[in-house]
């Protein structure tokens, strides 16, 4: 008998905490007595999770019937993909529907910290605007070269918007893609010629600390590092001392290592932007990305196949 249960591993968000109770009764792992998956591991047959919780290897072993995992978030850094796959298990995230917003949240930390938006409106807040007079001069934005680290789908929503901006742009990853931008094969030297260096990658050990201190070096003094992808492609010990060697011009950050919260060092800076981890956090942009955790499970069962899966 083909295992039906739904499990969910951990809350997602309201509209997909409520569908997947009502449309596919989901078992809430955590409202179930401990020891629940050694009873009950044999009869689950897909799982709902989330890029926050993740998916690890002993989970899966724990449920030794599972079809699919549905996860919600475009990252799936947390989830065992390559063991998920080996046992033939589809996985899926929710691509596509947070590419807008991400890449709109790029371009404010970039602006933002090349204008110093967030410095400008503290100095009105304390007086200093009466007091000191004019603000300091800051960065131009348009008709700068801008680099991007990870051509995918945000990452081209990214370089599209560049194109407003009058902006040359060239990108590095893994190869050459048939896009009107230029492809560096080095990082370094992507850094070396840009103005604005964004990273739009994921996360784990592939992309682990790529932007690293030569990469910040080569950007250089006038340069700014915006990170909408993973705190951990960025050695971050190296970007507070490009920082406050005056190395490296200004960063805008959503994503941290050690998340949440951010190092002191790294913090009430005039030349950093801080964001915590809002890149997908619009109203529009959850609600899109928990209906298609659901639509994931319903596809599924219906065609036996998800309907956005993360390919090996
Ligand atoms: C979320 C994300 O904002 O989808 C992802 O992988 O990182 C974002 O959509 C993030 O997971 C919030 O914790």
């Amino acid at each position: 008998m083909t295992a039906s249960t739904v499990l969910q591993l951990a809350p997602i968000g309201p509209l997909a905490d409520g569908l997947l109770r009502d449309e596919l009764q989901a078992v809430r792992l955590w409202e179930q007595a401990e020891g629940w998956l050694a009873t009950h591991g044999a009869s689950v047959g897909l799982l709902a999770t989330s890029v926050r919780w993740g998916c690890d290897a002993a989970m899966l072993a724990a449920l030794p019937n599972l079809r699919a995992v549905s996860s919600w978030g475009v990252g799936y850094d947390t989830l065992d993909v390559a063991a998920a796959h080996a046992r033939g298990i589809q996985v899926a995230n929710t691509p596509d529907v947070l590419d807008d917003c991400v890449a709109d949240l790029a371009w404010g930390l970039l602006i933002a910290a090349a204008r110093r938006i967030p410095a400008a409106d503290r100095y009105v807040s304390a007086g200093s605007w009466k007091v000191l007079g004019e603000f300091p001069l800051a960065t131009r934005v348009s008709g700068k070269r801008l680099g991007i680290l990870g051509l995918g789908r945000i990452g081209s929503a990214i370089a599209r918007r560049g194109e407003g901006f009058s902006m040359q742009v060239r990108y590095h990853g893994r190869g050459p893609k048939d896009v009107p931008y230029g492809f560096e094969p080095s990082l370094e030297a992507l850094a070396a010629w840009s103005d604005f260096l964004v990273v739009a990658c994921g996360g784990g050990t592939e992309t682990r600390h790529l932007v690293s201190a030569p990469v910040l070096t080569a950007l250089g003094p006038r340069g700014i590092l915006v990170n909408i992808g993973r705190g951990s492609v960025v050695d971050q010990d190296a970007l507070i001392a490009a920082l406050d060697e005056g190395r490296l011009g200004g960063a805008g950050l959503d994503v941290l290592q050690g998340e949440p919260g951010a190092p002191d060092a790294l913090r009430n800076r005039d030349n950093v932007v801080i964001t915590p981890h809002v890149g997908s956090a619009t109203i529009e942009t959850r609600e899109a990305m928990e209906r298609l955790v659901v639509d994931n499970l319903h596809a599924m069962l219906r065609d036996g196949r998800v309907l956005t899966p993360v390919l090996p």
